[in-house]
């Protein structure tokens, strides 16, 4: 793994402090699905109803795919400030960005590369190999993705080949498709001389949020950071795992199952040793035009949808006009 020397001095943008999370408690699993095994449309289900969250192992993604990006990326992120934004464009919301996270005062410890995954355009000045990297990696992740969203179908009791392939045909190929991944850097937070550190406390990578996307699979190098939220608030660190990947339930899912898989609430804590933290992150979002309402095939006769309806267009324009940690469904909630 590459590593780059974090910038000389963080006393001049603001550092967001959380709570490490409460160690109380059963130390928590996260539910590991090898996808390939005959009991995973269950397991996923399962997971996806309780934690909004789990791992996927066994998902035919050669190992090579990931290493060749990550080490691309590396290389990028160690590129002079400038060059990187030339190169791609200040992140609005497309682009290379750095401690910046949308455009309402969100900050982190990070920089990023924010893509499209359908149009191409943000990534056409990104040097060659990178980009070669990003394609090869993004095919191969989409197909995961895909996989995972006919096991969520099957977990959910639709029954035929045609039912178990919608929430995959929502995204996934699909014309007009919303599909972004996004590359996130966060180099060691090393507190200058004289800043103390708080046990209790960590710097925020990137603060707690959920995806407003349908699914999110996430992929990262052996450096530790990311949390989930659990349902009874505790904060639970994910061990870093190279070889799998982690796939999140994102808002647009929640509302599509009318409750029955919850979008889960996650943050990244910036590295306090050594080496930076690298993840990639593949967003499955619909058609601007794509009605976000309760599937019929999983609703129960007479159950009323817990959601006004939206389209997935309305609902991520709404999303830009909140901060990171916003309850984001809140609006749309049913009394
Ligand atoms: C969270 C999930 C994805 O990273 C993202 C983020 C987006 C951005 O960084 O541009 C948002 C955030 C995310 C939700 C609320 C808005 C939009 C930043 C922000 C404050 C790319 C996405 O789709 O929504």
């Amino acid at each position: 793994m590459v590593a780059i020397t974090a910038p000389s001095s963080i006393e001049h943008i603001p550092l967001v402090r959380c709570p490490k999370g409460a160690n109380a408690g059963p130390p928590p699993v996260i539910p590991s699905i090898d996808l390939s095994s005959p009991g995973a449309a269950a397991a996923v289900a399962d997971a996806c109803r309780t934690l909004g969250f789990f791992k996927a192992t066994n998902h035919g993604v050669p190992s090579g795919l990931a290493d060749a990006l990550e080490s691309n990326a590396m290389a990028f992120f160690s590129l002079p400030h400038q060059e990187k934004l030339d190169m791609s464009g200040p992140a609005r919301p497309l682009g290379y960005g750095s401690k910046s996270i949308g455009s309402n005062g969100d900050v982190g410890w990070l920089e990023y590369l924010l893509l499209s995954v359908t149009s191409g355009t943000s990534s056409s000045a990104l040097p060659p190999s990178l980009r070669a990297a990003l394609e090869e990696y993004t095919r191969a992740v989409r197909e995961v993705g895909g996989r995972v969203m006919e096991l969520m179908a099957e977990g959910l009791g639709l029954a035929s080949e045609e039912e178990r392939c919608v929430l995959r045909r929502m995204v996934v190929g699909s014309e007009g498709s919303d599909e972004m991944l996004r590359v996130n850097h966060y180099p060691p937070c090393l507190l200058p001389p004289g800043r103390d550190r708080d046990d209790n406390c960590g710097v925020t990578g990137f603060g707690e949020h959920t995806d407003p996307q349908i699914i999110s699979v996430l992929r990262s190098n052996c450096t530790a950071g990311l949390q989930i939220l659990l349902r009874d608030a505790r904060w639970v660190p994910v061990p870093p795992d190279p070889d799998s990947f982690f796939v999140n339930v994102g808002d647009s899912l929640q509302v599509l199952t009318n409750g029955r898989f919850r979008s889960v609430k996650h943050r990244v804590l910036a590295p306090e040793g050594e080496e930076s933290r690298l993840s990639v992150i593949y967003f499955g979002g619909p058609a601007a035009s794509q009605r976000i309402a309760p599937l019929q095939q999983v609703m129960r006769d007479g159950e009323q949808s817990m959601y006004r309806e939206f389209t997935w267009g309305e609902y991520k324009k709404a999303a830009y006009k909140t901060r990171l940690g916003d309850n984001r469904l809140g609006p749309y909630e049913l009394p």
